[in-house]
């Protein structure tokens, strides 16, 4: 899984449409480096060391799987097409848009392009005052103070204050409100665990992950199918069906909704596979008297991934037992869940096909995905 990164963004403008100027850099930082997880107030300022018309200024916090440095140099772009000039002047000068890294982690960056944490950040009401909003408590790596006590005696007497009208999280495009389950299945390494895992992460929802590591039947399956495949779909349903009752019955306050990298279903389409008829005849009755009371989702997503990329997927994350799963074998479980998508009349469900998509690696393809769900 990819690392994050928290990186506290300054944003300026006194020349054009200032407000209209911010938002857009917003928006083009959200699509381009990572989900916006805070966003200040906006205040308006006179222009810090120079002659110039007044700023608007804030900070947002982003979360980014990106260095530093590309940070850097993503930023510069984005700045360099919302029409900045950059001149050779040594002072000041006017600019429609201003983008500055203020911390990156508790990371100390010196080089020749880039100092972290901006070295002026604790003279300068304009960053610090924005920054309190989001993040008062934030200890500087190198002053050892948190944002609120540089705030507190800092120098700079300019006057500032915030404007009535605030930037809008570019997230909220992608309405999730109206689901409170959402359920994502696929193949085996279609990235079902790591699409719950962004969407739970960036849109605040509980995370219901398949507990298969615990599974002490799937090994042996694996090795000896026929002899372990009642047993091991037999506790695959009991594990999912208690995980599905306790978990979806314990209301969480503090989150928004929540999503499950499977749905119980997937029992059934597998030990149709797995197991020989007459044994999926008993399996089945046993299923259903679970699965009538238990939670549907309300949102039902399918990643269909072909097989190749499965394959290359399950042998980047290299579980042992996993290692030698055929082609028809993944091939029949595809069917098998298209076929239950194709007949099922409850559920309501998206087909993605993320099979040119890479939404792990690429932030524009994880975007597209997002549009697909909502
Ligand atoms: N940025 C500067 C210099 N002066 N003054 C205000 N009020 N706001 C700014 O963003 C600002 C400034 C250099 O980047
Ligand atoms: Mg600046
Ligand atoms: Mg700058």
């Amino acid at each position: 899984m990819n690392s994050n990164h928290h990186v506290y963004i300054a944003l300026g403008s006194n020349k054009g449409d200032r407000l209209k100027l911010l938002q857009d850099a917003v928006n083009l930082i959200f699509s381009e480096i990572g989900n916006v997880n805070s966003i200040a107030r906006v205040y308006e300022t006179p222009a810090f060391g120079f002659e110039g018309g007044d700023f608007l200024n804030t900070c947002i916090l982003v979360e980014t799987t990106f260095s530093a440095e590309i940070v850097l140099q993503k930023l510069q772009a984005i700045e360099s097409r919302m029409g900045r000039e950059r001149t050779s002047s040594e002072t000041y000068q006017s600019r429609c848009i201003d983008l500055d890294i203020l911390f990156f982690d508790a990371e100390i960056i010196a080089t020749e392009d880039l100092k972290v944490p901006h070295p002026q950040l604790q003279h300068r009401k304009f960053v610090l005052q924005p920054l309190q909003d989001i993040a008062a408590k934030l200890k500087h790596p190198q002053l050892q103070q948190t944002v609120g006590d540089l705030l507190k005696t800092c120098l700079d007497e300019s006057s500032i204050e915030p404007i009535n009208i605030w930037l809008k999280n570019p997230a909220k495009q992608y309405d999730f409100s109206k689901y409170n389950y959402v359920a994502i299945e696929g193949n085996i390494g279609a990235g079902k665990t790591s699409l719950a895992h962004q969407l739970s992460k960036d849109f605040n929802a509980k995370l219901i992950l398949e507990r298969f590591a615990d599974n002490a039947f799937l090994p042996k399956f694996y090795e000896e199918p026929l002899r372990y495949a009642f047993t091991l779909e037999m506790s695959f349903l009991a594990d999912r069906y208690q995980q599905i009752s306790d978990d979806l019955s314990q209301l969480d306050l503090f989150r928004d909704f929540i999503v499950s990298d499977y749905d119980i279903y997937k029992s059934l389409i597998f030990s149709k596979i797995t197991l020989p008829e007459d044994e999926f005849i008993l399996y089945r009755r046993l299923f259903y008297l679970m699965y009538k009371d238990i939670a549907k989702p309300d949102l039902y997503i399918y990643l269909y991934q072909n097989t190749q990329r499965l394959q290359e997927n399950i042998k980047k994350r290299g579980r042992d037992y996993e290692q030698n799963i055929e082609d028809d074998y993944l091939d029949k479980i595809n069917s098998g869940y298209l076929d239950f998508l194709k007949n099922q009349t409850e559920l309501k469900v998206k087909i993605i096909d993320i099979s040119e998509r890479d939404f792990v690696n690429n932030r524009k393809d994880y975007l597209w995905v997002l549009e697909q769900i909502v």
